[in-house]
């Protein structure tokens, strides 16, 4: 087939040249991203110093290395922690060691399989909702918006519901807030600058922590006293949660702070696949055409269910297509604790290691056209290090099949019913700000089909 020259999807402008200290933190302030050299996106590892030694990983042996063979002296960088305790406490996403294992341990089965589908209905409904919304808009509709809003009711329902003396909107703000004013401070943790740069990871507005924590703790106690309604959804499941080896389960605070954790990782992120996919679609309609073609086969007329997965083959690999070129958690970042070798790069304790999950998504040695949109290419599986839109090894993501099975429910559902069309120069710019967002949002021309 000859090579066409192809129009490809938004993408980051990253850094042609060396920078320093504060001139990084301008960058980062807008787009963390832009602080990846391009030479990130043909070198299996690129290090530097930068106030702190850093080492930028590509190569997937060695990213293999950090988040599975020696995960142990690579955690999770310590500012996240001092960042994130306020909010989350030392919850499942923050843990270490033996109090991050027996979390892990008590709260796996709360995503095992079965209850993943079991919640179906819950995504089901929240399809049908986005339907209802819109189907009633009139104008352009800002997609990022809609799909925050359901993936919002999709995580309240399984967590809050039965509870309804809390206003959903006022949390949902809340949480907003709190992930604002997260994002602002953890590029400082990102670049792990020294520590006497001035830190405004204190200045946590307050009101929306309070906020939050007072709905966890209301919907727990409601539940807590109730009895069992219905099936189990994540609430019931983590009120039940127990360490299978010692059977140790988790005070009111623990039950609160993994509460908040999945409401917090799990909604923004999911909304974030959901939005780009649409993107994607509008930028590519013969792929959509074909996506809606596979949906409405399977569907007809009522919305997709998590039993409809195995059907939706097509839509499944947009999804993955989306994951891999706008990966929420687009950039991960450690704290080397031992000597070590990386790609022939020596790595000292203390060491800055990012895992640049943007680039290496779009590696020129690991990808066939890395910035075309292709989701075909997914018909055959990619390199397991090559691919890490969840993370790897024992600290991938906990809710990756939750979020799946609702970003494939929800995207078909959406393109058997609508088509998107882009409009011209609304193309939404990557931008990460503790998660990749769509600057501009994902303003499409959305008709009912
Ligand atoms: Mn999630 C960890 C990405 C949806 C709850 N998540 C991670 C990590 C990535 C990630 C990457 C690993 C971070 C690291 O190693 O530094 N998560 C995603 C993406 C989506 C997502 C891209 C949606 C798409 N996550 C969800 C959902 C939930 C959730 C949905 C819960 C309802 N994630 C978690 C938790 C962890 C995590 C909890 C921490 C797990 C652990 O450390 O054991």
């Amino acid at each position: 087939m000859p090579d066409l020259p192809h129009r490809e999807p938004a993408k980051v402008a990253l850094a042609t040249q060396p920078a320093g200290i504060l001139q990084t933190v301008m960058i980062a302030r807008r787009n963390v991203l832009g602080i990846i050299p391009e030479l990130a996106l043909r070198q299996p590892i690129v290090s530097g110093k930068t106030g702190i030694r850093w080492h930028m990983v590509m190569d997937p042996e060695s990213l293999r290395r950090i988040l599975k063979d020696r995960v142990d002296d690579y955690p999770k960088s310590v500012t996240t922690k001092l960042i994130l305790e306020p909010a989350i406490g030392d919850s499942l996403f923050i843990a270490e060691g033996a109090n991050w294992r027996w979390q892990r341990r008590a709260l796996a089965p709360a995503f095992a399989h079965r209850h993943v589908t079991a919640l179906g209905p819950v995504m089901t409904a929240a399809a049908q909702a986005s339907c209802r919304r819109l189907v009633a808009a009139t104008g352009p509709v800002d997609m990022f918006e809609e799909t925050v809003a359901a993936t919002f009711e999709v995580i309240s329902d399984v967590t809050l519901s039965g509870d309804d003396s809390f206003d959903r909107a006022a949390v949902h703000h809340a949480i907003n807030g709190y992930i604002s004013q997260t994002a602002r401070v953890s590029l400082l943790d990102v670049l792990g600058l020294p520590a006497w740069l001035p830190r405004p990871g204190r200045v946590f507005s307050g009101r929306d922590l309070g906020r939050m924590k007072r709905v966890a703790d209301q919907a727990i106690a409601a539940r807590a006293g109730a009895a069992p309604s219905g099936a189990a959804d994540l609430l019931d499941l983590l009120l039940d949660a127990a360490d299978p080896e010692t059977g140790r389960s988790m005070s009111r605070q623990e039950l609160r702070d993994n509460l908040l954790t999945f409401i917090v990782a799990g909604h923004e992120t999911t909304a974030l696949t959901l939005a780009w996919a649409l993107y994607l679609c509008a930028f590519d309609p013969d792929i959509q055409e074909r996506a809606a073609a596979e949906a409405q086969a399977a569907l007809g007329d009522r919305a997709a269910t998590a039993d409809d997965m195995g059907a939706l083959p097509l839509v499944t690999r947009i999804v993955n297509e989306t994951l891999r070129l706008y990966p929420p958690a687009a950039f991960l970042s450690r704290t080397a604790q031992a000597h070590d070798r990386l790609c022939g790069r020596e790595v000292r304790p203390g060491d800055t290691v990012m895992l640049p999950i943007y680039a290496l998504h779009r590696h020129h040695l690991l990808w066939d056209r890395p910035d075309a949109f292709d989701p075909d290419r997914f018909r055959t599986a990619p390199d397991r290090y090559a691919f890490l839109p969840f993370g790897a090894g024992p600290r991938i993501c906990i809710g990756a099949s939750f979020a799946l099975q609702e970003a494939v429910v929800i995207l078909a559902t959406l393109l058997a019913r609508f088509r998107f069309r882009a409009l011209p120069g609304r193309a939404p710019e990557p931008r990460m700000i503790l998660t990749l967002r769509p600057h501009g949002g994902v303003v499409l021309d959305v008709a009912a089909r």
